[in-house]
């Protein structure tokens, strides 16, 4: 094979509390355009021009589902140290907390920036990582709030669910369930039943018009169960667009989690809340409070280099590209 028969995405991965981060930190001199214009314009032009990019990345045979990608670019503000796209098996995310602790403890790996706090833009606004040793690191992330309180959709299957619709640099609903055994020994198991469950909580949402504010599609379903003993103060499954539930606690998630216990009166400024995901493994939060009963989410997690690699895309493999599901997220 020539050089020039092949093009290559230069990636380094890493994970968060088990969830994945594949960064994109290096691509073919012929894509364009991805350096300049708002994260959001940019977002668009790579889901326009170069989704390529993702499908490349993230499906099979390269990737995997439950993979999330992250590319890395220049910022508009001079005051941060990178800018970046998150993206999915699906589509694009707006914000991605587990994936900001992943491309920090990246950035340190490539030797771009040192310990201590850095600035990240990303389509929603500008993140603060604070990175210490051993891959621990805590995101100031975007404003947060709960949109509605109590927000009855009837899921066909399930009976009406109430839960809160909450922003976290994504839109979630979030509903208590402790029907489903969350226990440890029993968690895997009950994966599918969850999975089918939020899916349906999903479409209902969609179906009755139930969305975030300014009709923010509610993309991302929270499920809540009791805590372990002496790990969490609440443990909960989430199911993200493609149909894939996040190995983390879900950063974004925890988000919209500590606005609706900050309007409850349940969490205030200088309080910890320790945030397990399926897999127990844990996110520890605080919040400042903002106006408007908006607060601002400080999330510690700690994430892990586990590999740098070059993906060669072959003009003849008919799966260069991936492979592509036909599911696609509506936005
Ligand atoms: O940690 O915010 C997050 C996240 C969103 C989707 C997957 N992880």
């Amino acid at each position: 094979m020539s050089n020039t028969e092949h093009r290559k995405l230069n990636v380094i991965d890493s994970h968060t509390g088990g969830e994945p981060t594949r960064v994109v930190v290096g691509w073919p001199e012929d894509v364009t355009g991805l350096d300049t214009g708002s994260l959001m314009e940019r977002r668009g032009l790579l889901a326009e021009r170069y989704d390529w990019i993702r499908s490349a990345c993230i499906n099979e045979p390269r990737g995997h589902d439950a993979m999330v990608g992250a590319l890395l670019c220049q910022p508009v503000n001079q005051d941060c140290v990178a800018g970046v796209i998150f993206f999915n098996n699906v589509g694009y995310l707006n914000g991605c907390v587990h994936g900001t602790i992943g491309l920090a403890v990246t950035l340190l790996h490539m030797g771009r920036i040192g310990l201590g706090k850095h600035l990240i833009e990303t389509p929603v606004g500008i993140v603060e990582v604070d990175i210490a040793a051993e891959g621990a690191v805590t995101v100031t992330n975007v404003p947060s709030y709960r949109h509605l309180h109590s927000a009855e959709v009837n899921v066909p299957g399930y009976g009406v669910i109430t839960g809160d619709v909450a922003w976290g640099g994504n839109w979630f609903f979030l509903t208590q369930a402790d029907d489903f055994d969350f226990a440890p020994e029993v968690k895997s198991d009950n994966i599918p039943e969850l999975t089918t469950y939020s899916a349906a909580i999903v479409q209902a949402l969609a179906d009755q018009g139930i969305t975030g504010a300014d009709g923010g599609v509610i993309d991302h379903v929270e499920v809540f169960g009791a805590p372990t003993s002496g790990v969490s103060d609440s443990r909960s499954f989430v199911l993200c667009p493609g149909l894939q539930y996040d190995r983390s606690p879900c950063g974004t998630g925890t988000s919209a989690k500590l606005a609706c216990l900050h309007a409850d009166g349940k969490l205030k400024p200088g309080q910890t809340w320790r945030q397990a995901s399926i897999l127990d493994t844990v996110f520890t939060c605080q919040v400042e409070e903002l106006e408007n009963g908006r607060i601002t989410p400080i999330i510690s997690g700690t994430a892990f280099v586990n590999c740098e690699a070059s993906l060669l895309i072959q003009d003849h493999d008919p799966f260069r590209y991936g492979i592509r599901p036909a599911l696609q997220m509506n936005h």
